[in-house]
């Protein structure tokens, strides 16, 4: 069955205490309950997975090789900064959608710019918790059109 890793970034487990005029009321909890909904309904499965910790996310995407089919990456703050994590998706070459809460170009400069965005599939921004469900079906088609 095709299964998908849902991997969250830095300070994503706040989600839902604090900053909902940016991020929203929805906790990650939510989040995770709404991609396997979203999984079920497609006839697919995901796994789901969080860490404020660079290298633990790094150790995440190179255990998805071989066991799911792609990754919904939301990097947090890590998004800007991190080369291991582009080289982590370059290397276990799953196809990756990224994720954002908030449209990061309507934000800070410095959050313009992603690490991820260029070896990603595809980027989804600015859609709040709304995006999960988005990215896995647009990953899901992505992979059906690739099967051909
Ligand atoms: O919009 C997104 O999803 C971000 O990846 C969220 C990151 C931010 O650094 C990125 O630029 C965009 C930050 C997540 C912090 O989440 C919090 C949630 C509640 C309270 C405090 C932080």
């Amino acid at each position: 069955m095709t299964s998908f890793l849902i991997l969250n970034g830095p300070n994503l487990n706040l989600l839902g205490t604090r900053q909902p005029e940016v991020y929203g009321r929805t906790t990650l909890d939510d989040i995770e309950r709404m991609c396997h909904d979203k999984a079920g309904s497609l006839g697919i499965e995901v796994e789901t997975a969080q860490s404020n910790h660079e290298g633990t996310l790094v150790e995440h995407i190179h255990a998805a090789r071989g066991v799911h089919d792609g990754i919904v990456l939301n990097a947090g703050a890590y998004t800007h900064t991190s080369v291991a994590l582009r080289d982590a998706i370059t290397g276990v070459a799953l196809p990756t959608v990224e994720l954002h809460l908030s449209n990061i170009h309507a934000r800070e400069a410095f959050r313009h710019h992603s690490m991820i965005a260029g070896v990603a599939l595809g980027v989804i921004c600015g859609f709040g918790a709304a995006g999960y469900p988005l990215a896995i079906e647009a990953l899901l088609g992505a992979l059906e059109d690739r099967a051909g």
